[in-house]
């Protein structure tokens, strides 16, 4: 099992950043992108896949009316689910922003909604007691000062790109650190700020990627930690430290090149889309979601789900669904992830092992399972409780005398969690 102490040990922590130990125990985040892309209702890269010109995707400002945003009710939703952190997109790519900057009129503020978005999201969140968590796009492609790379949506629009040949990217630079300055002044305590995204490698048609150097990522690192102390930072301003946040999580994403642990956080959609996308038909069912996030932290990692929002302020009807889904396995299965990691023992075929001290959790994945082998376990298991609604499950009552080395089960499709008490002192 990887411990808290372990991590903030390793390079990839330094000693400078927040406290990590919330984040560990809280395994479960929501994630939310949020902005004028959910008004044209087809993905949050829509600008850029259908190179829209600013001119055009104006509309999307001048009608962006969330008449029925209700915070709390967002909050509840995910509360309900079992999540104990969210991330709001502050700012995506498009470059607008949910609150009332003093940086730019491209705001919420300067919308039909006439309103600071993040104040009422942040205050309702907190009021049902999750931890607050604001990403912001380094990538903007709104600011004049912004170059027109070969990411940008303008890319082949050579005259504007034409105009566009006198950016300053230190300029942008200036904003950038600016915007953060006003996100971690003005909200109270922060604690966890998550950029997106550097991509120094790669280069984009005739421009190259965008790194530390663009964002002047050491600088603006010291500014956060000097606002806000005990904040935790994600590993996307290229600085190599931080919450590594792959999105196709791989196990090898788990340890550092020299095998050090990391703190890790798979982010993740309900159905392919970050963004609000009305037509999507891709949806995870309610029990893969579940086995993402039992995968997550039986490799000690965490998961970030996301919901787009609706232009009118709504969670849509399907993510609802697939909140409530999860919170119905959460309610009685919770205490597997909730301050559980990776464990030592190797889990039986189709199944995973988290663990939380001397305590086991064993996640059967497929049905039906008839004999589950636990090997290296016999002798140090002396009872077995189904966090799932034992109404559902019937099983054979083993002999307490008789060493624990298969568990017969008959269970119903669906996720099923034991509980393995390992009381033998000589289990670590
Ligand atoms: O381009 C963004 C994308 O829209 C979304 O915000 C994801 C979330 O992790 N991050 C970037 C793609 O890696």
């Amino acid at each position: 099992m990887t411990t808290v102490s372990e991590i903030t040990k390793t390079a990839n922590w330094p000693t400078n950043y927040g406290d990590p130990a919330w984040l560990l125990h809280d395994r479960f985040g929501l994630f939310i992108h949020w902005g004028l892309y959910s008004n044209a209702a087809r993905h949050e890269w829509v600008m850029n896949r259908e190179k829209i010109h600013p001119d055009t995707y104006n509309k999307y400002f001048k009608y962006f009316d969330p008449d029925l945003y209700d915070p709390k009710k967002w909050a509840r939703a995910a509360k309900d689910a079992g999540m104990k952190y969210f991330v709001i997109t502050t700012k995506h790519h498009e470059g607008f922003a949910l609150w009332d900057s003093e940086l730019t009129d491209y705001k919420a503020t300067n919308t039909p909604a006439k309103r600071d978005l993040l104040l009422e999201m942040v205050n309702a969140f907190r009021e049902e007691g999750l931890k607050v968590g604001f990403y912001h796009s380094v990538i903007d492609w709104h600011h004049p000062e912004f170059p027109v790379d070969g990411l940008h949506p303008q890319r082949d629009d050579e005259a504007f790109k034409a105009n566009a040949t006198e950016r300053n990217i230190e300029k942008y630079a200036e904003y950038l650190h600016g915007q953060v300055r006003e996100l971690l002044t003005n909200y109270g305590k922060i604690d966890y700020l998550w950029f997106d995204f550097s991509y120094p490698e790669r280069s984009w048609g005739w421009a190259t990627g965008k790194g530390a150097e663009d964002w002047q990522s050491e600088k603006l690192e010291k500014m956060i930690l000097e606002l806000q102390p005990d904040i935790i930072l994600n590993d996307r301003l290229d600085l190599g430290r931080g919450v590594v946040t792959p999105e196709q999580y791989q196990p090898s994403e788990a340890v550092t090149e020299d095998g050090q642990p990391v703190i890790w956080e798979a982010c993740q959609t309900l159905n392919g889309s970050w963004g609000y996308d009305r037509d999507n038909l891709d949806w995870k069912s309610g029990d893969v979601l579940i086995k993402m996030l039992i995968d997550s932290v039986s490799k000690g990692g965490n998961l970030l789900l996301n919901v787009g929002p609706n232009a009118r302020g709504e969670f849509d009807q399907k993510s609802l669904d697939s909140l409530s889904e999860i919170g119905k396995w959460m309610r009685v299965n919770s205490r597997s992830i909730y301050g559980a990691t990776n464990s030592e023992y190797t889990a039986p075929l189709d199944c995973r092992f988290t663990q939380k001290g001397k305590r086991l959790y064993l996640h059967i994945f497929s049905w039906p399972f008839r004999h589950i082998h636990l090997e290296g376990l016999a002798g140090k298991i002396d009872y077995t409780q189904f966090l799932h609604d034992a109404s559902e499950i019937q099983y054979k009552e083993h002999d307490p005398n008789e060493e624990l080395t298969h568990i017969s089960t008959r269970v119903k499709p669906g996720t099923v969690t034991l509980e393995l008490p390992v009381q033998k002192p000589d289990v670590a």
